[in-house]
This record gives structure tokens, C-alpha cells and sequence, in this order.
């Protein structure tokens, strides 16, 4: 089936609901015949610039609205962050992803060493992904010249319910990003979380705004929410771990050749959950120790996963792929 960008939300809703192994069913056929291999990404995270944000999403350790464990911590350079970037290469990893805890990309030093992270990062050979809130087209041209490979901003949830979850931004804001990021040549890297509360109406509607996209975004991360102690959603019931499969396989369905990475919530599903949803076309796990501020499977666990269940890490292309 070709790939389709005028996904409707009934269609998505209807997906979601089909009955599980019909659905992954469908989901696997989709992945074999656009993927044609099992191997899996896996991507290492970093947190170069720890908490203090001044937005309030809450589901969020590192927001300033909240009180939660995470202090804000002095900003990390560049050599320590090529370092962790050279280590996640040496353990496996084909991506390495770093954080800002920021609103928006501001001028200035921080920004000029995001630069040299990101060409250091290239010039190892492996992908790289920054997640730094808002930017404009400016900041966007030059991440691009740098060589990043991809840019991470996620919807998080659907629209109608994105203003119970963050009040400091619009979904507009959001959107003006992604626009930003995809003109500039770098590849998005969008997607959301379950477990806040949603309906499976705004489930289908995240996934509607993301499949309509054209290109779809070239990964998409589902995560499933990690309850932050002094966070407002802290206390939200946990997501039943057939509910992330049913939301996994759904995008592989409508977006065939995006990455759709199993991210935040791993540690808490059993080998057997993670193992459906890679059946249901998963193709990339965030591999490391830690994320941003939560734990992650060991990497050890999951090598012994991956081995166990005969499927390859996907081999990290090791061309120094950079600009001059
Ligand atoms: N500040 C940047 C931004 O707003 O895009 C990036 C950092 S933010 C931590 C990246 C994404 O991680 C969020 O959009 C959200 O989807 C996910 N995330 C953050 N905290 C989470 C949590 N407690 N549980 C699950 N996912 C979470
Ligand atoms: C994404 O969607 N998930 C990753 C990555 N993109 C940046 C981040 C997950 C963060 C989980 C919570 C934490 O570590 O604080
Ligand atoms: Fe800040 Fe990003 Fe956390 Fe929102 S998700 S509070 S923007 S670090």
C-alpha cells in the first residue's frame, strides 16, 4: 500500500480499536513490506542543559513550575558531551540525541556550542538529534549547516487537549517549529506521549496531525508517561501496556517508513510488552542508562533482548558525513 497523507481521525480511531492481533498483524505486514528488516535503532540521550525551564508542561521534571527531585544544573561542554557521544558509539549506539531544557534557542555562546556538539557529533559518524524548544528560521539554517540530522519537538497529545497539559505555548507554536525545522532540510523527529489523561480521541487526533504531515516525520517517539514526584500529573493512572502496542502498531500503519521509537516508560514494561510492540513495528529504542532526568533499561538487558529475540541493532553508518 503507498503511503497516504489524508489520514482521517475515524479511520485512526478505527485502527486503534481493531481488534490487538489483527492489528499488529496488520502493523508487522505494513513494517515487512516498506522496512523489510527487523534491526532497530538505538539512539543514546544526553541532557546537556538540565532543568530551570520556564514553560509548564506537566508531565515535566524539569520545569520550573514544578517542584520535583531534578535541580537545574550548570550547562554541560562540549569536549564531556563528545565524550558521552564517543561512549554511546563504542556501546552500539547509531544516534546520539541531546537535550536543552529550554523555551526556545537563544543567541550567543550556548547556541555556538550547540553548533560544535552537533559537528562533533557528526564527525563520529553517528546521527544527530537536538531537542531544544522553539527556534527560528535563522537558528534552523544553522543547525541544518551543521550537519544535524534531525530535530526533535513533539505534539505530546492531540490539540483539543494540549491546553490541559501545557498552558506557556500553543500547539501552533508547535507547529510553526516543525515547519521551520522541515524548510531548513533537517529531518523531524516528532511524536507524544500516552498516559496524560487523554481520550482516545485525542490519541487519534495526535496521530492524525502527524500522519497528514507531508513527508511524515522520519521518527516518531511514543512515550508513555513517567509519573514526576510534584508534577500535576504525578498521580495519573498507569497506561496499560496494550494500549502503547495498539498506539505503536497504529503508527506504523499510517506512517510505514518513519522510525517509531519506543522512548520514555520502557523500564516499567516486561520483555514480552516490548517484544509486542517491536512485533508491532517498532524500529528504534533509546538505549542508555538514562534518558534526560528517568532511569532507562540497562544496556546490558537490552542487548540480551535484542539477542534473544534474533533482531540486529541497526548498523550505525560510521561515514564522517559532515559539512566543511
Ligand atoms: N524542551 C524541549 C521541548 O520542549 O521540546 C525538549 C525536552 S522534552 C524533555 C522532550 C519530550 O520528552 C517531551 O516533549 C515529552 O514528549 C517527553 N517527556 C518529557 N518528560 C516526560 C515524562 N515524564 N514522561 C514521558 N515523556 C516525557
Ligand atoms: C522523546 O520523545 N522522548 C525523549 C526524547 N524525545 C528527547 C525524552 C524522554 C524524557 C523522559 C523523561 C526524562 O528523562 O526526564
Ligand atoms: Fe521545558 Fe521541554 Fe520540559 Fe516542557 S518538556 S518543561 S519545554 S524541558
Amino acid at each position: 500500500m503507498a503511503e497516504r497523507y489524508d489520514w482521517t481521525t475515524v479511520e485512526i480511531l478505527e485502527l486503534l480499536q481493531t481488534p490487538l492481533l489483527d492489528l499488529v498483524y496488520e502493523a508487522q505486514t505494513v513494517h515487512r513490506q516498506h522496512n523489510g528488516s527487523h534491526d532497530v535503532q538505538l539512539a543514546t540521550l544526553l541532557s546537556v542543559k538540565t532543568g530551570g525551564c520556564v514553560e509548564d508542561c506537566g508531565y515535566c521534571a524539569q520545569s520550573a513550575h514544578h517542584e520535583t527531585p531534578v535541580q537545574a544544573q550548570p550547562l554541560m561542554d562540549v569536549a564531556t558531551v563528545l565524550s558521552e557521544a564517543e561512549a554511546a558509539k563504542a556501546a552500539g549506539a547509531s544516534r546520539f540525541c541531546m537535550g536543552w531544557a529550554w523555551r526556545e534557542i537563544r543567541e550567543g555562546k550556548a547556541f555556538d556550542e550547540m553548533l560544535a556538539m552537533v559537528r562533533g557529533v557528526r564527525a563520529l559518524g553517528l546521527e544527530a538529534c537536538v531537542t531544544a524548544g522553539m527556534l527560528n528560521e535563522s537558528q534552523a539554517e544553522r543547525l541544518a549547516a551543521a550537519g544535524l540530522t534531525a530535530y526533535n519537538h513533539n505534539l505530546d497529545t492531540g490539540p483539543e487537549y494540549y491546553d490541559q497539559v501545557i498552558t506557556t505555548r500553543s500547539y501552533g507554536d508547535r507547529l510553526q517549529t516543525l515547519e521551520r525545522v522541515r524548510k531548513a532540510g533537517i529531518t523531524l523527529c516528532c511524536g507524544g506521549i500516552i498516559g496524560l489523561g487523554e481520550s482516545l480521541r485525542d490519541r487519534a487526533r495526535m496521530l492524525e496531525i502527524l500522519s497528514t504531515m507531508n513527508p511524515h516525520p522520519e521518527s516518531v517517539p511514543i512515550n508513555v508517561l513517567v509519573g514526576i514526584e510534584g508534577t500535576p500529573l504525578h498521580e495519573q493512572a498507569p497506561v496499560d501496556p496494550l494500549e502503547l502496542v495498539r498506539m505503536c502498531a497504529t503508527a506504523r500503519i499510517l506512517m510505514p517508513r518513519s522510525k517509531v521509537r519506543l522512548s520514555a516508560g520502557r523500564e516499567s514494561l516486561s520483555q514480552e510488552a516490548q517484544v509486542l510492540c517491536l512485533m508491532a513495528g517498532v524500529n528504534s529504542i533509546f538505549y542508555g542508562e538514562k534518558l534526560l532526568t528517568v532511569g532507562n533499561n540497562s544496556g546490558d538487558r537490552d542487548r540480551a533482548l535484542l539477542k534473544e529475540i534474533g533482531v540486529k541493532p541497526l548498523q550505525p553508518k560510521f561515514t564522517a558525513n559532515f559539512p566543511t
